[in-house]
């Protein structure tokens, strides 16, 4: 399928999912939370793929949110299924089986922060501005952002973010932990695909456990994670990945991971 919304680019194990309305400064409408839902299902069938980026096209935005004009045309019904629509989408790239990166390379406002805080982590160029406005809109965030957000920079932040709609710079979002790196504009793919590389090179069985573990234990009591951290252990340590990292470090060389699943 071709896409019109979104641009998708799988190469060997990295692959990037560009949000393509440049227009609209990129903003969620139907048609590209549609595309998107496949782009992921693409992704999801390549087996080669071990990370995944996601970030907008053009120089001064990632996500600007939901489409607004768009949103003007909906009823109650119709704005609470397009909320479920986008929800369900951020908690399928949460629950992506690899790592998924955010490269902020603008405004990430609304559902623009909300798909970023989806990623396992983001990294922001230093002209990136987050923040979830919907409160000047009369709304509130409604793809996961008032549950996200909290859980991310902590309940007094989120609550003060959200009540006030204020938006932040990316040195207060890295303040905040909502962003692990900021970068120079420039350079903001390159320092992104740096780091994706590095992830791409591990084996996929023990991304793939290390990212279950970390997401149930954020679900549960310390205990049960930990319950759940020893059964995934366990998985990754029956795996030739795991055979092949520790005979590498024997044999003083680099490990060479090739096990896709
Ligand atoms: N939706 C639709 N169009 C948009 C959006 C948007 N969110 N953001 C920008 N655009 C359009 C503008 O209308 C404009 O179009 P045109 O050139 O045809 O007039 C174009 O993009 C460029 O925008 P601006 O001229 O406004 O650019 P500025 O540099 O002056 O301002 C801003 C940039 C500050 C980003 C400004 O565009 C802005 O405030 N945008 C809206 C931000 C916002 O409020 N986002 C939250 C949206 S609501 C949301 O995300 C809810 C998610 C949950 C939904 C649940 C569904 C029921």
């Amino acid at each position: 399928m071709s896409f019109e919304n979104i641009i998708l680019e799988m190469d060997n194990a990295i692959g990037m999912i560009c949000f393509n309305r440049p227009k609209a400064l990129n903003a969620l409408n139907n048609a590209l939370l549609d595309e998107l839902d496949t782009a992921l299902d693409q992704v999801l069938a390549n087996k080669e793929i071990r990370v995944l980026i996601f970030t907008g096209t053009g120089d001064k935005a990632f996500v600007a949110g939901a489409d607004i004009s768009e949103l003007t045309q909906m009823d109650a019904l119709a704005a609470k299924y397009f909320s479920r629509k986008g929800q369900k989408i951020f908690s399928k790239i949460e629950a992506l089986p690899f790592p998924a990166i955010a490269a902020v390379n603008g405004f990430a406002l609304g559902g623009g922060s909300e798909v970023a805080l989806a990623c396992d982590f983001i990294y922001a160029s230093e002209k990136a501005v987050f923040g979830l406005p919907e409160i000047n809109l009369g709304l509130i965030p409604g793809f996961g952002g008032t549950q996200r957000l909290s859980r991310v920079v902590g309940r007094n932040r989120a609550k003060e973010m959200i009540f006030t709609g204020n938006t932040i710079t990316a040195d207060k979002a890295l303040e905040y932990g909502m962003v692990n790196q900021v970068c120079p504009h420039e350079s903001l793919m390159e320092e992104v695909q740096k780091t994706a590389r590095r992830i791409a090179a591990k084996g996929s069985v023990s991304l793939r456990a290390a990212k279950e573990a970390i997401q149930a234990g954020l679900g549960c009591d310390l205990e049960t994670g930990c319950l759940f951290e020893n059964d995934a252990f366990a998985i990754t340590f029956a795996s030739p990945d795991a055979k092949e990292g520790t005979s590498a470090f024997l044999e003083k060389r680099k490990p060479e991971f090739g096990g896709n699943i």
